[in-house]
C-alpha cells in the first residue's frame, strides 16, 4: 500500500538560463508534483513547461545509469573499472602514437549548467594537454565574450540589461518569451517585460520574424537576417549627427569616442535602409526615444551572435549602450556581483584570443578553444596533430553544429571516442564507451554561471532530491577519476590507495562552493557559506545590480576600450564582405535566407525523449511567408525541400504573415530519426536537423563563431525538386 507521507524538496531547474526554483513533492520516492518555488527570491514561483521534463529524465528507462561499451553485439553494460581502464588506455595509446593534440574534447551546453563540470572538468581538460578543445561557445555566445574581453578585459564581465528598472528596452535577435532569456538570467521574463510597459516604459523587438516576444512588444521592426550591424552603425550615426552622445558615469575611464564617431559618420538611416529593410524614419525615432528615455538598455542575443557579423553587432550594441550614457547605471546595462566569483585574474601571459590558430583552417582560438565549425576537418584532414580520439561531454554536435552531415561522418573516422552523457543520441552513438553521470535531481547544485549572469544578485544551493544509487557515479567522480588516470605521469601519481581515495572523496563540489562563498563578495557582509544556504533552501536575495566600474574592469589602467582595433578593422572590411555574401545568392539560386528559432518545450537537442515534451502536433516546421509560398506554389502543410551549399532537407511547412518575406525559419535540435541512437521518439515527431543546411565554412569573420542565421538557401515544393 502506498504510504501517505509526502515530502517537499527545493531544487533548481538547470535546464535553461532562468535557473527557476522548484518545489518538488515526493511520495514513496516518486515525484508527484513539480511546481515553481514561490519563495525563490529570483524566480518567485515562475516555471515553464520544461520543468516537468526533469521528472521524465529521472525516470526515463533510456537514460544510462552505468557505463556501456559498443560491441559487435550492440551496447553492453560494463563495470566502471573496466570503463575507466579502457578509456584511459585508449586515450593514452592515441597520445603515445600521435601526440597529445591527437586527443580532442567537445563540451556541450549542459556543461555550464552543471556544478561538477564547472568545478572539475577544467582539471580534466588540462590533464589532456591538448590544444584541440572545442565547445558549444562557438555556436553561441562567443561574440559577447570576445567583446567583453577586448572592451572590459575579461571574457566573463558580461553586460546585462537591467530589466526590472529600465524604461526602454531594445531587443535584437532574441525571443525571451520562449527562450526564457539568455545572457540575462531573468526567470519570468514575460512578466518583467510587461512591468516595463505598466510603468510607462516601452520595449521594441528587431527580428526577421514577428516572434512571441514581438507580439507583446510596443513595436516590432522586421530586419533582413545578418544586417543588424548596418542598423547599429546607422543608429550610432544618428546619435552623433544629432549630438545625443554622452558617456555619463563612465566618461572618466572610457577611451576612443572619437574613433567611433569617425567610423559611423558615413552610415545614415537612409543609406542602410535598402540593406536592412528597416525604415529610416522608424530608425531615427527609435534612437531619439532611446536617448530621451531616462534609463534605457539595448540587448542582443543568439540571432545576432550566430550570424556573419556577430562580433561587430554585439560590439556595436555595447557601444550604443555606452555612448548613450546607459552603462553601469540602474535601469541601463549593468554588471552582476555574484556570490561565487567567476572573474579571476589571469596571468597576463596569454591574451585569451588568437593566442593560437587551428591547424587546418587557421581559425583563432578563444579561451583556449577553437571554433567547433572546424572540428570535422580537424578529424578528417591527415597530418601532424590530426584528431584521432575524441571526448564529448554533454553535447550533441551532430545536431547542434554546422554541416551536421559532415560532422556525423567525421565521427566515424575516429580511432576512439568516449562520451560523458546519459543518452545514446545522434552524437554519442558514435562513441566506443559512454560514461553516464548522475541526473540533476540526484546531485547537489549551485549555479556558478547563471547567478553571475542574473539581473538580480541571489545565491541558492540545492541538495539532491534523490539519494544516488551507490553503483552510479557523479560527474565529479568521473572527472576526478579520468584526471587521475590521464595525469599518471606526474605529481598526482604519487598518491595511491586510501590516500588517493580520501583525496577523491574530500574533493567534492560542496567543499569548493563553501570556500568560494566564504571568500566571495558576501562572505563577510552576509555571512554567506554553504551551511547558511542549506538553512535557506529557497535562496538568498543579495540585491539588485549595483554600479561597479571602474573597479570591476580588468583592462590595463582599468579603462573601457570603446574601439578595439580588431573591431574597427572589421567595420572597414564590411563593404567588401557584404559583396561576398550577396554574390553566391544571386549566382546559385539560393534566394532565401534561413534563420532558427526555439520552442517552449524543447531544450536544444535533448528533451525530445520525454513524451510530454513532444506530444501533440509536430512542431519541427518551416515557417514561410505566404507570398514566398504562393510564388513557389507551396501550400500550407506541404512538404518542401530546402537546399543550401552543403546540404538538403525536406520538411513540412507552415505559412504565416509573421515572417519577413525572403526568410525561412526552422528550429534546431531536431532530426532524431537516425540509426543507432537509442531514443524513444516516434518517427512523426523526430523532426529534421536544420544544421544539415548550415555551412561550416560560413563563420563570423572575427571570432570564428558559427553562422546559424542568414544562411542562403533555395526553397522549393518537394515534387518540383525531384525532377
Ligand atoms: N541552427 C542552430 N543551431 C544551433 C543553435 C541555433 O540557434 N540554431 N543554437 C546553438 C546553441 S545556443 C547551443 S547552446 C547549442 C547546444 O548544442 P550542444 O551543447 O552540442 O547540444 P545539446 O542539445 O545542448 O546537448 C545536450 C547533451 O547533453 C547531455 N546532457 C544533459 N545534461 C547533462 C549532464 O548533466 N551531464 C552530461 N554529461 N550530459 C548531459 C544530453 O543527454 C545531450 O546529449 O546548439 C547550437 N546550435
Ligand atoms: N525553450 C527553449 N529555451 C531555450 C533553449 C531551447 O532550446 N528551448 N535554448 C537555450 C539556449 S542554449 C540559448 S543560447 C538561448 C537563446 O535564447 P534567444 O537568444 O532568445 O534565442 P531564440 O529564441 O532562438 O531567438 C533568436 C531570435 O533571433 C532571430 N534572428 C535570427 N536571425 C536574426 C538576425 O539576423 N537579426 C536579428 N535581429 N534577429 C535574428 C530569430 O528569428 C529568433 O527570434 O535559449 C535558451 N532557452
Ligand atoms: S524557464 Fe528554464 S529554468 Fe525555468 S523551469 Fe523552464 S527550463 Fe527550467
Ligand atoms: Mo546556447
Amino acid at each position: 500500500m502506498a504510504s501517505q507521507v509526502i515530502s517537499t524538496h527545493y531544487h533548481a531547474c538547470n535546464l535553461c538560463e532562468a535557473i527557476c526554483g522548484l518545489e518538488i513533492k515526493l511520495q514513496d520516492q516518486q515525484i508527484i508534483s513539480i511546481k515553481g518555488d514561490q519563495k525563490d527570491p529570483l524566480s518567485k514561483g515562475h516555471i515553464c513547461p520544461k520543468a516537468i521534463a526533469l521528472q521524465d529524465i529521472y525516470n526515463d528507462p533510456d537514460r544510462l545509469r552505468l557505463p556501456v561499451k559498443k560491441t559487435v553485439n550492440g551496447w553492453q553494460q560494463i563495470s566502471w573499472k573496466q570503463a575507466f581502464d579502457e578509456v584511459a588506455s585508449k586515450l593514452k595509446q592515441t597520445q603515445q602514437q600521435y601526440g597529445k593534440n591527437a586527443v580532442a574534447i567537445y563540451q556541450g551546453n549542459p556543461s555550464v549548467h552543471n556544478l561538477d563540470a564547472m568545478i572539475f572538468a577544467p582539471m580534466f581538460v588540462r590533464s589532456l594537454r591538448t590544444k584541440n578543445k572545442f565547445s558549444a561557445t562557438s555556436v553561441d555566445q562567443l561574440p559577447e565574450q570576445l567583446v567583453s574581453l577586448l572592451m572590459f578585459g575579461h571574457s566573463l564581465i558580461v553586460p546585462l540589461p537591467d530589466l526590472d528598472r529600465t524604461d526602454f528596452l531594445i531587443i535584437f535577435g532574441a525571443n525571451p518569451v520562449v527562450s526564457n532569456g539568455s545572457l540575462m538570467t531573468a526567470p519570468g521574463v514575460q512578466k518583467r517585460l510587461k512591468k516595463i510597459q505598466q510603468g510607462g516604459g516601452k520595449f521594441i523587438v528587431v527580428d526577421p520574424r514577428k516572434t512571441e516576444t514581438a507580439l507583446i512588444a510596443d513595436q516590432h521592426l522586421f530586419i533582413k537576417p545578418g544586417t543588424d550591424v548596418f542598423m547599429l552603425l546607422a543608429m550610432l550615426g544618428v546619435v552623433f549627427s544629432e549630438n545625443l552622445q554622452t558617456l555619463g558615469s563612465v566618461a572618466a575611464f572610457t577611451h576612443d569616442l572619437q574613433i567611433i564617431e569617425a567610423l559611423v559618420k558615413h552610415y545614415t538611416p537612409e543609406t542602410v535602409a535598402p540593406i536592412t529593410g528597416v525604415d529610416a524614419e522608424q530608425l531615427k525615432s527609435l534612437v531619439r526615444d532611446f536617448c530621451t528615455a531616462k534609463k534605457a538598455t539595448c540587448y542582443g542575443r543568439i540571432g545576432v551572435s550566430t550570424q556573419q557579423y556577430g562580433t561587430l553587432t554585439q560590439w556595436l550594441i555595447t557601444v550604443f549602450n555606452i555612448v548613450t550614457g546607459n552603462l553601469d547605471i540602474a535601469g541601463g546595462t549593468m554588471f552582476s556581483r555574484p556570490a561565487f566569483e567567476v572573474l579571476e585574474h589571469r596571468s597576463g601571459r596569454r591574451k585569451g584570443f588568437a593566442d593560437d590558430y587551428s591547424r587546418v583552417r587557421k581559425l583563432p582560438n578563444f579561451a583556449g578553444e577553437f571554433p567547433v565549425a572546424t572540428l570535422a576537418e580537424e578529424i578528417t584532414t591527415a597530418g601532424k596533430d590530426q584528431i584521432r580520439s575524441l571526448i564529448t561531454h554533454a553535447g550533441n554536435p551532430v545536431l547542434s553544429t554546422p554541416n551536421g552531415k559532415q560532422i556525423d561522418k567525421a565521427l566515424e573516422n575516429l580511432d576512439f571516442m568516449v562520451s560523458i552523457d546519459f543518452y545514446i543520441n545522434e552524437t554519442t552513438r558514435h562513441a566506443d564507451i559512454i560514461l553516464p553521470p548522475l541526473s540533476i535531481l540526484e546531485r547537489p547544485h549551485y549555479d556558478v554561471v547563471f547567478h553571475a549572469l542574473a539581473i538580480q544578485n541571489t545565491s541558492r544551493y540545492s541538495v539532491p532530491v534523490f539519494k544516488a544509487n551507490k553503483k552510479h557515479r557523479s560527474g565529479a567522480a568521473i572527472f576526478l577519476e579520468l584526471t587521475w588516470r590521464m595525469q599518471s605521469d606526474n605529481w598526482w601519481s604519487k598518491f595511491t590507495g586510501w590516500v588517493k581515495k580520501s583525496i577523491l572523496q574530500r574533493l567534492d563540489s560542496n567543499w569548493i562552493v563553501d570556500m568560494k562563498l566564504k571568500k566571495g563578495a558576501y562572505g563577510k557582509s552576509h555571512g554567506l557559506n554553504l551551511k547558511h544556504l542549506k538553512d535557506n533552501p529557497h535562496g538568498i536575495d543579495l540585491g539588485p545590480m549595483m554600479p561597479c566600474l571602474p573597479e570591476r574592469l580588468f583592462t590595463v589602467g582599468q579603462k573601457i576600450n570603446l574601439a578595439p582595433e580588431e573591431f574597427v578593422a572589421g567595420i572597414e572590411r564590411l563593404n567588401e564582405h557584404l559583396l561576398a555574401v550577396e554574390l553566391p545568392i544571386k549566382d546559385t539560386g539560393f534566394d532565401m535566407l534561413l534563420i532558427g528559432r526555439r520552442d517552449p518545450r524543447t531544450n536544444n537537442s535533448w528533451l525530445h525523449n520525454s513524451y510530454r515534451m513532444v506530444k501533440g502536433k509536430n512542431r519541427c516546421l518551416a515557417l514561410l511567408h505566404i507570398n514566398d509560398a504562393a510564388s513557389r506554389n507551396i501550400e500550407e502543410g506541404e512538404v518542401i525541400t530546402v537546399k543550401s551549399r552543403v546540404g538538403e532537407i525536406t520538411i513540412p511547412v507552415s505559412l504565416t504573415e509573421d515572417m519577413m518575406p525572403g526568410v525561412i525559419s526552422i528550429p534546431h535540435g531536431w532530426g532524431h530519426n537516425v540509426e543507432g541512437a537509442n531514443l524513444n521518439i516516434a518517427k512523426s515527431h523526430a523532426g529534421v536537423n536544420t544544421n544539415i543546411l548550415t555551412d561550416d565554412k560560413l563563420l563570423d569573420g572575427i571570432s570564428g563563431n558559427a553562422v546559424l542565421n542568414g544562411i542562403p538557401v533555395a526553397v522549393t515544393k518537394l515534387s518540383s525538386s525531384l525532377n
